[in-house]
């Protein structure tokens, strides 16, 4: 037998010396999971310098079994996410409403944790399919973890969570091929909410813009299910949770979608944990909408049906405190992957209502998390456990980390001292409404309007957000294979608006419509404004990203009058060059780019800016991303700020004579910069879009 050596590598790495010498590892020292410092983390334990590898390799072993392991199951919804830590605080007492310690004092500050997710695809798939996102928050409240689980839309597919599972199976990938990953295009889909007249309200808001948010930082956020607030004298009445980003909502355009997810499939989670690092801090307002338990009776739908949403104009949304997420998680497995949500999570003064699709939720979340983190435990994982005392005669199970002191394990006792006890202070529930006593399933009368909500959220949108509904349906509809489908959903469409079907049909080419009965017939509700993005958008260019894309020979006072600009209204600006050198300017001085052409097409900014030199523009002009950089900037309806000198490569990339008020020449005085400003603070240029986008 040949000793066994140290081996140069491991010289090399000067990465510990002989096992025994060693008593215990030094703070910078890598050890097994035993805590036995490794001498070679290079090469396995060899018989001979080319013989085979040797079973007794403890540490090679280790190693490899943990990394076997490394995987846990996703979840089987909401699989992708990206989370944050925060801290919410009341902006008034809500006293008079709950008794929840934490929103009792604006001064007291309550720790969060938040995890926005995808809903269909994989851990693995893009950050932008058409989907509906999730918005869960984690409440460390000084009485126990509230958890409020909602998402960016304010209703939900299904009433009842009997069909939960069908309907997530139809969404995701058909079982047979594996196919398409993330994406609600597809005939299973089709087929399924076709069949269930329920989902056609939730149909029109994931067929809106509101399915491809611009970051998550601009979503909406919803409890969805009817909750309860019941305060210090039991008095209960109805909520809604809201969430409003401060920022305001805003989305891409289907095509920018498309794009952004071939060219960073990760845009939201980088966007997220870029704007947190650079405390550039997330914020948004929570609110309430609250129904006393009788005025509810006299709401035109059931508030236990979660396919509704009460409109902000019958009953306003009243803002009562904020959420701010200033700190990214330190270990995206530890926390953002091990964080388990469940909406039964809930404190003194929040409680559920009898809605059917919340009842099932109530069981679903503990039960799932049992399988996806391994047994009972889970509640130890730091990003879990309350930050409050938890203590109980629960005991062992898989994966246990805390070790109970003592012989008693029961109550009550006598034997454990003053161990844990109930108390008369802790959580009640109060019964709402009458528990029926018969033992029955059927769907009540009062859920039974399947339509009026979605003939409501259309007429609340503008134009060029009815255009884009129409696109998303026609898109959708027509990647599904099986004609009968489309037809179906063409008589649900006809019955929501004739217009939206008109328009659909109109783009499938087709005027095969299945006529459907519906159960009642719709009525036609005032529009709600606040159902629009368009028309809330707010005049700001805060927590934007602006790109300019510069030629060599560029006046570099240009850039900095444009960065000034730009930051004075909390805005970002990403240079790009064609070479991530950067360019030399034209006092010969360089400037280094933030980002390589080839690897930020324009889809990333929410405005562009072409400054260019004449002997500059030929760096460019020959350049296929740099010509589609600027026709997509126009396709997307975007501002696009030039130097006279670009206008060579407006021209080359067939817009010279299409420059319309989105066009803006920045000639370095300051009244076109200010100009280019107002104009990004547009957000789109609306009018542009009948030019590049037939509806459908
Ligand atoms: Fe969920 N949902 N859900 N859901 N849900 C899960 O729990 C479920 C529903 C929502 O970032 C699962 O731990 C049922 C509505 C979010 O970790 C699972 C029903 C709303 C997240 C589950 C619904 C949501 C989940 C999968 C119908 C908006 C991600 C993994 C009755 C209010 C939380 C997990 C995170 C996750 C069940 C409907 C929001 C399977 C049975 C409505 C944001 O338990």
């Amino acid at each position: 037998m040949s000793p066994i050596k140290r081996t140069n590598a491991a010289k090399e790495t000067g990465a510990g010396g002989e096992l025994h010498q060693r008593a215990k590892a030094s703070s910078n020292e890598l050890t097994t999971n035993q805590g036995i410092v490794v001498s070679d983390n290079q090469n396995s334990l060899k018989a001979g310098p080319r013989g085979p590898t040797l079973l007794e390799d403890f540490m090679l072993r280790e190693k490899i079994t943990h990394f076997d392991h490394e995987r846990i199951p996703e979840r089987i919804v909401h699989a992708r996410g990206s989370g944050a830590h925060g801290v919410f605080r009341p902006t008034k007492s809500l006293s008079h409403l709950t008794r929840a310690a934490f929103l009792q004092d604006p001064k007291k500050e309550t720790e969060v944790f938040v995890r926005f997710s995808t809903v269909a695809g994989g851990a693995g798939s893009v950050d932008l399919p058409r989907d509906v996102r999730g918005f869960a928050v984690k409440f460390y409240t000084e009485e126990g973890n509230f958890d409020l689980v909602g998402n960016n839309i304010p209703v939900f597919f299904i009433q009842d969570a009997v069909k939960f599972p069908d309907l997530v199976h139809s969404v995701k990938m058909e079982p047979d091929r594996g196919f398409p990953q993330n994406a609600s295009a597809h005939d299973t889909f089709w087929d399924f909410v076709s069949l269930m007249p329920e989902s056609m309200h939730m149909l029109m808001w994931v067929m809106s813009d509101r399915a491809i948010p611009r970051s998550f930082r601009m979503i909406e956020g919803f409890g969805v299910n009817t909750f309860r607030l019941v305060n210090e004298r039991g008095e209960s009445r109805f909520v809604k949770f809201h969430w409003r980003p401060v920022l305001g909502a805003a989305s891409v355009i289907w095509d920018e979608a498309v794009k952004i997810n071939g060219a960073d499939q990760d845009f939201h989670r980088r966007d997220l944990w870029e704007a947190i690092d650079k405390s550039n801090f997330p914020e948004y307002d929570f609110c309430v909408q609250v129904v006393d338990e009788e005025a509810a009776g006299e709401l035109d739908f059931d508030i236990l049906d979660a396919t509704k949403l009460i409109p902000e104009e019958t009953v306003p949304l009243e803002v009562v405190g904020r959420l701010t997420l200033n700190r990214n998680p330190d270990n995206f497995f530890a926390e953002t992957e091990q964080v388990a949500f469940h909406p039964a999570n809930i404190v003194p003064g929040i409680e559920f209502s009898d809605d059917p699709l919340l009842q099932g939720r109530l069981f679903s979340y503990l039960d799932t998390q049992l399988s996806r983190l391994g047994g009972a435990n889970f509640h130890e994982i730091p990003v879990n456990r309350p930050r409050c005392p938890m203590r109980n005669f629960q005991r062992d199970g898989m994966r246990r980390i805390d070790v109970p002191k003592g012989r008693v394990a029961y109550e009550p006792n006598s034997l454990g001292g003053d161990g844990p006890r109930e108390s008369q202070e802790g959580f009640v529930t109060h019964p709402t409404g009458d528990i029926g006593s018969e033992k029955v399933r059927i769907r009540s009368e009062t859920f039974k309007d399947h339509y009026s909500q979605a003939r409501l959220f259309f007429n609340s949108m503008t134009e060029p957000e009815r255009r884009h509904i129409v696109s998303a349906f026609a898109f959708e509809l027509g990647k599904v294979e099986t004609p009968a489908i489309r037809k179906r959903m063409l008589g649900h469409l006809a019955i929501i608006d004739k217009a939206l079907c008109a328009g659909v049909s109109k783009a499938l080419g087709t005027n095969e419509i299945d006529p459907i009965k519906p159960a009642i017939e719709p009525r036609d509700l005032a529009p709600s404004p606040a159902l629009s993005l368009v028309q809330k958008a707010p005049a700001t260019i805060k927590g934007r990203k602006i790109g300019v894309l510069l030629s060599n020979g560029v006046d570099g006072s240009l850039v900095k009058q444009l960065r000034k600009a730009v930051e004075a209204e909390g805005a970002v600006l990403a240079v790009v060059c064609r070479k991530i050198s950067g360019v030399v300017l034209a006092d010969k001085s360089k400037l280094p780019a933030d980002q390589a052409l080839s690897a930020a097409p324009s889809v990333f900014f929410d405005a562009v800016v072409l400054l260019t030199s004449e002997a500059g523009n030929s760096d460019l002009q020959d350049e296929a991303a740099a010509i589609d950089w600027i026709r997509d900037a126009y396709g997307h309806l975007k501002t696009l700020g030039f130097s006279q000198p670009a206008y060579e490569l407006l021209a080359k990339a067939g817009l010279g004579d299409r420059l319309d008020e989105g066009f803006i020449k920045l000639d370095g005085n300051q009244g076109s910069m200010d100009r280019f400003i107002e104009s990004c603070k547009r957000q789109r240029i609306w009018d542009r879009e009948s030019l590049v986008r037939g509806a459908g």
